[in-house]
């Protein structure tokens, strides 16, 4: 299996609780190292930007308020099959349907404040991880 980097985003409504040591432990039990990352508050222009795929979307607008309504954590992840085992270890979008064990059934607090975003495919990984971070912020 080859080692990837995926795009991982600690989202507003798990700072608020200060849950990022506690997802961050997710990461790393699972074997993903954290290569990457910084506390940030997004602008609306950035979170429109990064969720532009989903812009036609009835959520569109709530989730863009939803994710400038606080700091979030911004992180590149590194391991073998990172892409995937990230989407695993998070779990389903929605929190009723996520997996016992995964961040969002023990975490999230509802579909759109769902605390954490993983890239869904090495190549999105790629463009989203260029959209936050230089080269020289990325320390394997
Ligand atoms: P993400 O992109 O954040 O990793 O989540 P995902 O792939 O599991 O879900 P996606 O379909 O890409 O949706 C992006 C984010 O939009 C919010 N959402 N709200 N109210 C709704 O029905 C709804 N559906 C999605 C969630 O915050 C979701 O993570
Ligand atoms: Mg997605």
């Amino acid at each position: 299996m080859a080692v990837e980097r995926t795009l991982s985003i600690i989202k507003p409504d798990a700072t608020r609780r200060n849950l990022t040591g506690k997802i961050n432990a997710r990461f790393e039990e699972a074997g993903l190292r954290i290569v990457a990352q910084k506390r940030i508050r997004l602008t609306k222009e950035q979170a429109e930007k990064f969720y532009e795929v989903h812009a036609e979307r009835s959520f569109f607008g709530e989730l863009v308020t939803f994710m400038i309504s606080g700091p979030v954590v911004v992180q590149v992840l590194e391991g073998e099959d990172a892409v995937q085992r990230n989407r695993d270890i998070m779990g389903a979008t929605n929190p009723a349907n996520a997996a016992a064990g995964t961040i969002r059934k023990d975490f999230a607090e509802s579909i759109e404040a769902n605390s954490v975003h993983g890239s869904d495919s090495p190549e999105n990984a790629a463009s989203e991880i260029k959209f936050f971070f230089s080269k020289s912020e990325i320390v394997p």
